[in-house]
């Protein structure tokens, strides 16, 4: 199966939580962690940083990779090979971008309703601090058919 590689980030200053609501493409109209697709001949990191700076307008100080997600949909060809980061400082004010529109959330108001239905099984993974990988088998961009999810 064809696979694309992609990175996610999320920005974790306890206890809030930077997200950015995805204003166009895949994924429009949830909240997220800021990420996108590796270009060819980058290495995941520099994508992370890339990413993050193009999405949100802040430098962050350094990512911490903590889970990798493959994600399947039935009736689609290619898989998403997620690589999930988190990062802590960051230098700058987030921004809005053509993409993103990011906003504070304290962790005890996450959107989740709003957010991917994967979030709802790792990011309580993520927020303790736990490192993970897994896969999920969506039909269509709401319902999960199966998954598994295991710490590493
Ligand atoms: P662009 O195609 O816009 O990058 N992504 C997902 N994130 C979550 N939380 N759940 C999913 O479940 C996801 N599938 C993809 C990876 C898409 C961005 O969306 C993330 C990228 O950060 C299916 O360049």
């Amino acid at each position: 199966m064809k696979k694309k590689v992609l990175t996610l980030c999320l920005i974790h200053q306890h206890p809030n939580l930077l997200l950015g609501m995805k204003k166009r493409g895949f994924g429009v109209g949830k909240w997220n962690g800021f990420g996108g697709k590796v270009e060819p001949g980058e290495e995941i990191e520099d994508a992370v940083y890339r990413e993050v700076w193009e999405e949100a307008g802040v430098k962050i100080a350094g990512a911490e990779k903590v889970g990798h997600i493959n994600f399947k949909f039935a009736g689609e060809p290619e898989a998403l090979e997620v690589h999930i980061f988190k990062a802590g400082s960051f230098s700058g004010e987030p921004r809005e971008s053509d993409e993103m529109k990011p906003q504070w959330f304290h962790i005890d108001e996450i959107p989740l309703d709003q957010m991917w239905s994967d979030d709802k099984i790792w990011l309580p993974l993520f927020l303790a601090g736990k490192k993970f990988k897994g896969e999920f088998f969506f039909e269509g961009h709401d319902k999960i058919l199966e998954h598994k999810l295991e710490l590493i």
